[in-house]
């Protein structure tokens, strides 16, 4: 109930991107907005799209059910619904609702006078997903190197895709886009453990604040990078992470066509120690 009466003091009009009052209003706890809106008409039509696909399919295991791409035969060009033009429309739909959900971030940070730094983050993750089925296909020249729509078909292309370029674990990008996701949780884990720590001092005892916490990462490796930063920190690590996955899936194929490993032939070709060098 408290915190209601708070959440009533900053439930102001404006800060709206488009069309003004229209749908500037709550239901309950939730800002409705006119990209609210637009979200909830986006993800109900692909799911009744998805639904569609499993009947025309007679498969209701939500394990089992795939929604494809089209085949790479349809090129760039419109598929029939039942062979890929579902998945086309479901694409649409997807972004349609994943961009929606991010234009209501912004108005509801323009509304509490916030920066845009949720949307923002948001946005890395619809670059990873609109590359792996917007951006790359185009450059491939097919719709039909989109990632199937279903739990384990999902998994099965990353694997035969990886697969295709022989040891997916050689492409650069794709090591410096783990390395991110692995700092990410590191650097979390550390944030995390340490304000719990903090807050939890034991019975009887005051709960510690900012200095302690900074003193303590200085005892500990030396220096503190502080209250906001580890906040900024967390957020480029986070975003790294999943733009350089977009990165490394769009070499991928427009760029490199031969397994990952051949990519490092260059390194054995340095001067000083290649067939040419000093050596
Ligand atoms: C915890 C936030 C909550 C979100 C959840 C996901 C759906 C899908 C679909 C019934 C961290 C809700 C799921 C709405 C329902 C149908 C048809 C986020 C949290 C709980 N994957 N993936 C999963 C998606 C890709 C990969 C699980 C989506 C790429 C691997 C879930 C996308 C590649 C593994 C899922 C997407 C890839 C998974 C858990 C979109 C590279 C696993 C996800 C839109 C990124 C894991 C069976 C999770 C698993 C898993 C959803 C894209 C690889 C079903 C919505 C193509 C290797 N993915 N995924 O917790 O157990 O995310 O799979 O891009 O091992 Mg995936
Ligand atoms: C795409 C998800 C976007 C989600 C959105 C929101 C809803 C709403 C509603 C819950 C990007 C969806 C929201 C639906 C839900 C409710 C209510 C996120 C996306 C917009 N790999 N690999 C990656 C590792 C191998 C391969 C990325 C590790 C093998 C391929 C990451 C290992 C081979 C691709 C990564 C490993 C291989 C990847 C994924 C280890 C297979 C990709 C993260 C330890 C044989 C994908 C852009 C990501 C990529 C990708 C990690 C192994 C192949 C860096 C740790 C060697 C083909 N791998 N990988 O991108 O880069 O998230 O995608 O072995 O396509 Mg890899």
């Amino acid at each position: 109930m408290a915190m209601m009466s708070y959440e009533e003091k900053y439930r102001v009009r404006g800060g709206t991107l488009i069309f003004g009052d229209f749908f500037d209003f709550w239901v309950g706890p939730f800002y409705v907005g006119f990209f609210g809106v637009t979200a909830v008409i986006f993800a109900s039509f692909g799911t009744a799209l998805i639904l569609w696909g499993a009947a025309l399919q007679h498969n209701w295991n939500p394990f089992t059910l795939s929604i494809d791409p089209p085949p790479l035969r349809y090129g760039l060009g419109w598929a029939p619904l039942p062979d890929g033009g579902l998945w086309q429309v479901i694409t649409i739909c997807a972004l349609g609702a994943f961009s929606s959900w991010a234009l209501r971030q912004v108005e509801i940070a323009r509304k509490l006078g916030m920066g845009l730094h949720v949307p923002l983050g948001f946005s890395a993750a619809i670059a990873a997903y609109a590359t792996l089925t917007v951006l790359r296909p185009l450059l491939m020249g097919a719709w039909g190197y989109g990632f199937p729509y279903g739990i384990m078909s999902h998994l099965d292309w990353v694997s035969n895709v990886g697969y295709q370029y022989l040891h997916f674990h050689y492409n650069p990008l794709h090591m410096l886009a783990v390395t991110f996701f692995f700092t990410t949780t590191f650097a979390l884990a550390l944030h995390g453990g340490e304000i719990l720590a903090a807050s939890n001092p034991g019975e009887g005892e005051a709960i510690k604040y900012g200095m302690h916490e900074s003193v303590y990462f200085r005892d500990t490796i030396a220096y503190s990078i502080g209250e906001l930063g580890i906040h900024r920190l967390g957020y480029f690590l986070a975003i790294s992470a999943g733009l350089f996955s977009a990165g490394c899936m769009i070499i991928s194929g427009p760029f490199w066509t031969q397994g990952w490993p051949y990519w490092w032939n260059w390194w054995l070709n340095i001067p000083i120690w290649g067939p040419h060098g000093f050596a």
